[in-house]
């Protein structure tokens, strides 16, 4: 873990503030060009598609004392509303004759639902507006445009113009390591990224989303505290961030809780890659992403790139988003 000193060094080696112009909200997205979105058509070659969300339900990875809760799915209409339907129905406009007159004792009856729960809870997407240091967030935007009516900037549904959609290359640090999942709280260093890369056979190029499997997704599936933090998941140290910097990765997204190694003991900074990635050079986080079924088939087939499309929600001043992202093949 860095000290403060080597932390703000590498901040300044990797920061992209201004490099798109000082109101630029898309940050390492704009290395996605329209040709990089064609490059990503063409990874499609034997038409399989692998949706890489895991589900959104009250058995999910948050336990009830976090400030993060599962989801919580509620019915406002269901099968049971069928004998007096449009009693169910209230404040449809017009008022219930209205209503009878048009629906009346007719053959269409429907079912209706909502959901409460934190952008944060199951498959998402970091905004850039989700953290922040010195009071300062990407670009040099203040921490106070973030406030309880949302983010003004840097805001997640400012990156929907982009899609998402790009070429993706997956590097399984578990199934090079011949490992389930990479051990609980164990960092992942660049120069293994490397040999990742060498061993499948792939390179990391301008523009890429690259994902992150750790092996992971079953453990935080399995964990019986419901406490994703406190089981102390692995990922990237925050030396990555230059690494990802020098490849001019468009995103990252893994298979863990926050893309980095739960790993904070003795260290002057806490969440540094997110510091990094986030804030200094304007790279957004997938996590929590289910990378299992497409990484037993690039193992299969020796392939280990693919296109990914995962449009955010579209919540205004949102400083994240769930998705379901899709990769295809
Ligand atoms: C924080 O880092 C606060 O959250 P997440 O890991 O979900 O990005």
């Amino acid at each position: 873990m860095p000290s403060e000193i080597e932390f703000r060094a590498a901040a300044r080696k990797v920061s992209n503030w201004g490099r798109w112009g000082s109101e630029d909200q898309l940050g390492t997205l704009n290395h996605i060009t329209d040709e990089k979105v064609r490059e990503s058509a063409r990874m499609v070659r034997k038409g399989v598609v692998f949706p890489l969300g895991v589900n959104f339900d009250s058995n999910g990875i948050w336990s009830g004392n976090s400030f993060r809760r599962n989801p919580i799915h509620l019915m406002t209409m269901d099968g049971g509303d069928s004998p007096n339907f449009l009693e169910h129905m209230t404040g449809w406009e017009g008022g219930k004759a209205v209503l009878a007159s048009r629906w009346g004792e007719r053959l269409a009856k429907f079912n209706d639902d909502f959901i409460i729960m934190p952008l944060q809870a199951a498959t998402q997407w970091d905004a850039l507006s989700h953290v922040y240091y010195d009071d300062l967030m990407y670009n040099g935007v203040p921490a106070s445009a973030v406030t309880s009516a949302g983010a003004t900037k840097n805001s997640i549904d400012q990156v929907d113009v982009k899609g998402i959609v790009s070429r993706a290359v997956i590097l399984d640090v578990a199934r090079y390591r011949g490992i389930e999942h990479v051990p609980e709280r164990q960092v992942i260093e660049p120069e293994e990224l490397d040999e990742v890369t060498r061993a499948q056979g792939v390179n990391v190029g301008v523009g890429d989303i690259v994902l992150l499997r750790t092996g992971w997704w079953s453990q935080l599936a399995n964990l019986k505290d419901g406490n994703a933090w406190r089981a102390g998941s692995p990922g990237l140290s925050w030396r990555c961030a230059e690494w990802l910097h020098a490849k001019s990765v468009a995103a990252i997204a893994a298979d863990n809780i926050a893309v980095e190694a739960s790993n904070y003991d003795g260290s002057d900074v806490v969440l540094p890659l997110h510091l990094l990635c986030l804030r200094d050079m304007g790279m957004m986080f997938g996590e929590i992403w289910d990378l299992d079924a497409l990484a037993a088939d690039c193992a299969e087939d020796g392939v280990y790139e693919c296109q990914v499309v995962a449009p955010p929600l579209r919540i205004t001043g949102a400083v994240g988003s769930p998705v379901n992202p899709i990769a295809l093949k």
